[in-house]
């Protein structure tokens, strides 16, 4: 064990807040197209920003602020409780799992490898990734997240439900000077 890995993690991207601290609402709508809508939030440095995510479509979507790195967490974290059926949430039970050949083999060496990988890759991740807050909203239902957009770097935001994010289900953050 790494003696940084017990470090706070810098908040390169910004962190989460409390809703009263927000100045501002901003609502994004969710939809079964995979898309955010906008796609692009634009914020000052230092803000604080109560997201209202609306989900339009009729499947389960999520809505996840941070930076790259964890992104590519959160989105390999979601991939390993898939692939362990360890979802947790009956409301994704019933989503398409069509292309994802490792649920179908899940005593075959090559899933074993897979999972292997995968398990060594959240490591790594874990280890450097920024702060993030995630939010799964529900068909018809919407959810705040509240930001400060505090960090140096602009976070962006994406849905993680399995093959969401790789459709092309995410948005970016425009930060300006105060
Ligand atoms: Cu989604």
């Amino acid at each position: 064990m790494n003696a940084s890995s017990d470090r706070p993690r810098p908040q390169t991207y910004g962190r989460g807040a409390l809703p009263q601290e927000a100045t501002r609402v901003v609502e994004v709508r969710m939809d079964d197209g995979l898309r955010f809508n906008p796609a692009t939030v634009t914020a000052r440095r230092g803000e604080i920003v109560t997201f209202r995510v609306i989900n339009t479509g009729k499947v389960m979507h999520e809505f996840t602020m941070g930076g790259q790195d964890a992104q590519d967490l959160h989105e390999a974290q979601m991939a390993e409780m898939t692939m362990t059926g360890q979802s947790g949430d009956p409301t994704m039970s019933g989503m398409d799992m069509t292309g994802m050949d490792h649920t179908k083999m899940p005593s075959t060496p090559e899933h074993k490898k897979y999972m292997s990988l995968l398990a060594k890759r959240i490591a790594t991740l874990d280890r450097t990734a920024a702060a993030n807050l995630s939010v799964h909203v529900p068909p018809g239902q919407s959810r705040d997240l509240t930001w400060a957009f505090t960090g140096e770097k602009a976070p962006v935001y994406g849905c993680h439900v399995p093959q969401h994010w790789a459709g092309g289900m995410r948005g970016t953050v425009v930060l300006n000077p105060t």
